[in-house]
């Protein structure tokens, strides 16, 4: 059966929304959509521009910043400022969050503009991710704690790949769709059916095992596991893509935190993992759950972690729940 959904009837059959609340999803993914056509644009012909290096700054994660991870904060945060359905903006681009002013019925949205942007240099997949919070009704005089009070409750969470299509894929928790960018008319249009983790999948295993050694006992100890087992090792290091890929196959992304630094040698950099909750765990832990999956930080639920900071990293393992199920027994089994 052929039963595409349109962006609009998406947001209608949201649940628990108010009208206003609607108007403002339905606003935000023309924002995500308009700003996911003019980056898919700039991304097809960066390397003609030069467009593919690195810029020379810093960002507040102490990475180096991409030019084209700075193009997509501008693009994104103009659209959503334009959407006026957004009141505070975090991104992984930026310390603080920003105001964008919107007025009643509007989101926080948390995003990062340009996943994967490494990917860039090699014209690799890379990806927008974004996740929408009802505010709290107490407000906070300062900003970063008002996001934070929202982070219990994510409503829409979205991401655009840009690969060989566009896709957007969105979620408000019950379903998960999909809609591809035809660059002729300009517009995201449905794909067929919702998606669902497959129920007999495969088993593409997706993570960084040059990382593996600096990993605590129990990740080792999965790792070890999946030795003579029937699985796919696949790992493109752009989450987007590793997630969505899995989504559709079947499949499991590990990113775990490193050991304390003290007991590993240079190179130490994530204890607590490389992917931050607000804007990569959270949105990509509502669709993987909408998705018939789950999405766990090594031993509780993404959506259980207690928010302490706008930029916090988190473990995250995600996909198929049986495969997350096998992680959890694994890791807490010795
Ligand atoms: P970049 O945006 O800095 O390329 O990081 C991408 C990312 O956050 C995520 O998309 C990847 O899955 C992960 O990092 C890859 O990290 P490693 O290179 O350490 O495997």
């Amino acid at each position: 059966m052929d039963d595409r959904v349109s962006l609009d009837d998406l947001v209608k059959g949201a649940k628990g929304l108010s009208a206003e609340e609607k108007t403002a999803a339905r606003r935000i993914l023309l924002a995500i959509s308009s700003g996911g056509r003019e980056m898919a644009q700039l991304l097809a012909t960066g390397p003609l521009r030069g467009l593919t290096g690195a810029a020379g700054a810093v960002n507040v994660q102490g990475e180096e910043v991409q030019a084209f991870d700075e193009i997509a904060q501008e693009v994104f945060t103009r659209t959503l400022r334009e959407s006026a359905s957004v009141a505070l903006l975090v991104s992984e681009e930026r310390a603080d969050p920003e105001s964008l002013g919107g007025g009643t019925g509007s989101f926080h949205v948390a995003m990062d503009p340009l996943d994967g942007s490494s990917n860039l240099a090699v014209s690799g997949p890379v990806g927008s991710i974004f996740c929408a919070y009802r505010p709290a009704p107490s407000k906070s005089a300062d900003l970063a704690p008002e996001v934070l009070a929202s982070v219990a409750a994510p409503v829409m969470a979205a991401y655009v790949l840009y690969s060989v299509s566009t896709l957007l894929v969105v979620s408000f928790g019950s379903e998960v769709r999909q809609y591809a960018l035809d660059p002729s008319r300009g517009e995201f249009l449905p794909l067929p059916g919702a998606v669902r983790f497959p129920e007999k999948g495969s088993r593409m295993i997706s993570l960084n095992a040059g990382n593996a050694s600096r990993w605590r006992e129990g990740d080792q100890r999965y790792l070890r596991s999946l030795d003579g087992t029937s699985y796919t090792a696949r790992y493109v290091g752009a989450l987007v893509m590793d997630f969505h890929r899995n989504l559709l196959k079947g499949g499991l992304y590990l990113y775990p935190g490193d050991l304390p630094k003290e007991s590993k040698g240079a190179g130490t950099a994530h204890p607590e993992g490389k992917l931050r909750l607000l804007y990569e765990a959270i949105p990509m832990a509502l669709i993987a759950r909408a998705a018939g999956g789950e999405a766990v930080d090594g031993h509780r639920p993404i959506l259980e972690v207690p928010p302490v900071h706008i930029h916090q990293r988190v473990p995250l393992v995600v996909g198929t729940a049986s495969l997350v199920a096998e992680y959890l027994r694994i890791v807490s089994s010795p």
